[in-house]
């Protein structure tokens, strides 16, 4: 495959609102936005979903340019690659950096696609054409702003509703919660806020009938979650704690949980993605694809990922309006009844808004091959 031409762009974009959760509130975005350029008139795109401070990963907007610039693009100049699959062995030297591994990744993938003239999700081997969606809701200031952000939401359709929680917005407020929609799939999502000294704490959630808690001890724990899963009925989810194959094998060998969150760029793209389902599937863990409040060529990638078919839960790619007035990519990602039609044209599907792109970048990097 060749590639001429990479070219990273860093834009700036602003959330319609803030977004909470236990680590902090984001509401500015910065992030890298990669193009696989091949000189016959194609280009793919990805997404970095690393953010500006470390306090979802290590990884951030900057590292991202140091490890891509200095390390993994002169890795790519460097080597012949015939498939998307391959990258992910060429950037094992590397070690971590999985966001910037992933944004390069993706956009080659991309490119993949189109030039093999076959949309992303099927050059990933996936079969669905619409795939089911829910929605994150970042802590609220009150649960009377909680109930009524739902209540929207679910008017929207869309078909679970993930409430971020903490020590003090937990327990009550999803008892609330439940109190109000019986019947509706609601999980929580604890971004590592707990340890085991709160195992009883976390036990009262039992009675409440969540599909599952996301990630409620350590960001790099897999021995306490075990400990924790082995109390609790309610299925754990493990969010940050997975990073790849490994980590997965490791995590469901020890029972540390019985569903896994799959980001593509936590895991270092989409190769790594897709061993993971697969891991999942033979060993019968459901899996759901996560989200980090990407911009549209990001929502694209993980909506081609959700079509294999151990994508059984609904994930957290939401419609592009939910987080953005003006996305980058043209149509907008829209979901109709907690439903997304999958893309039908190559690749990932969405063309890129030229002028909104240019409007929200801020500087630009381009590397000849
Ligand atoms: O833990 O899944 C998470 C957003 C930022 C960082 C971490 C997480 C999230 C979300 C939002 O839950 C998912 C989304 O709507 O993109
Ligand atoms: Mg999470």
């Amino acid at each position: 495959m060749p590639i001429k031409q990479i070219k990273l762009r860093k834009l700036q974009m602003r959330l319609k609102d803030p977004f909470t959760t236990s680590f902090g509130t984001m509401q500015d975005k910065e992030f890298y936005i990669t193009e696989a350029i091949d000189g016959e008139g194609n280009s793919g795109f990805g997404e970095s979903v690393a953010f500006i401070s470390p306090w979802y990963s290590e990884e951030t907007v900057k590292t991202n340019l140091h490890i891509m610039e200095d390390f993994l693009i002169k890795i790519l100049k460097e080597n012949e690659i015939s498939h998307p699959d391959q990258i992910s062995e060429l950037f094992q030297p590397i070690k971590g950096h999985n966001m910037a591994k992933s944004a390069l990744e993706g956009a080659i993938w991309d490119l993949y696609a189109k030039r093999q003239n076959i949309t992303l999700a099927e050059a990933l081997g996936g079969e669905k054409k619409e795939i089911d969606v829910g929605i994150s809701i970042g802590i609220q200031p009150s649960i009377e702003d909680l109930l009524q952000t739902i209540k929207g939401f679910v008017q929207e359709g869309y078909k679970r509703m993930k409430i971020k929680i903490k020590p003090g917005w937990d327990v009550d407020v999803l008892r609330e919660v439940r109190a109000n929609y019986p019947d509706l799939p609601i999980m929580a999502d604890a971004n590592s806020a707990y340890t085991l000294d709160d195992i009883e704490h976390l036990q009262k959630l039992d009675d409440l009938n969540l599909t599952m808690i996301e990630q409620p001890l350590g960001h790099d724990d897999i021995v306490d979650h075990a400990k924790l899963q082995a109390v609790m009925k309610t299925p754990i989810c493990l969010d940050e704690s997975i990073h790849s194959l490994e980590d997965t094998r490791k995590a469901i060998q020890l029972g540390s949980c019985k569903i896994i969150n799959i980001k593509i760029g936590r895991v270092g793209g989409l190769t790594e993605a897709k061993k993971i389902h697969d891991y999942c599937k033979d060993h019968d863990i459901a899996v759901w694809c996560g989200g980090m409040l990407e911009a549209g060529v990001g929502r694209a990638h993980n909506i081609a990922l959700t079509t294999l078919d151990q994508f059984i839960l609904p994930g957290d790619t939401a419609g592009s309006s939910r987080y953005w007035v003006k996305d980058i990519i043209k149509p907008e990602v829209v979901v109709h009844k907690g439903v997304i039609t999958v893309p039908d044209k190559p690749g990932i599907g969405y063309d890129i808004d030229e002028s909104a792109l240019e409007e929200f970048t801020v500087d630009e990097k381009v590397f000849n091959f």
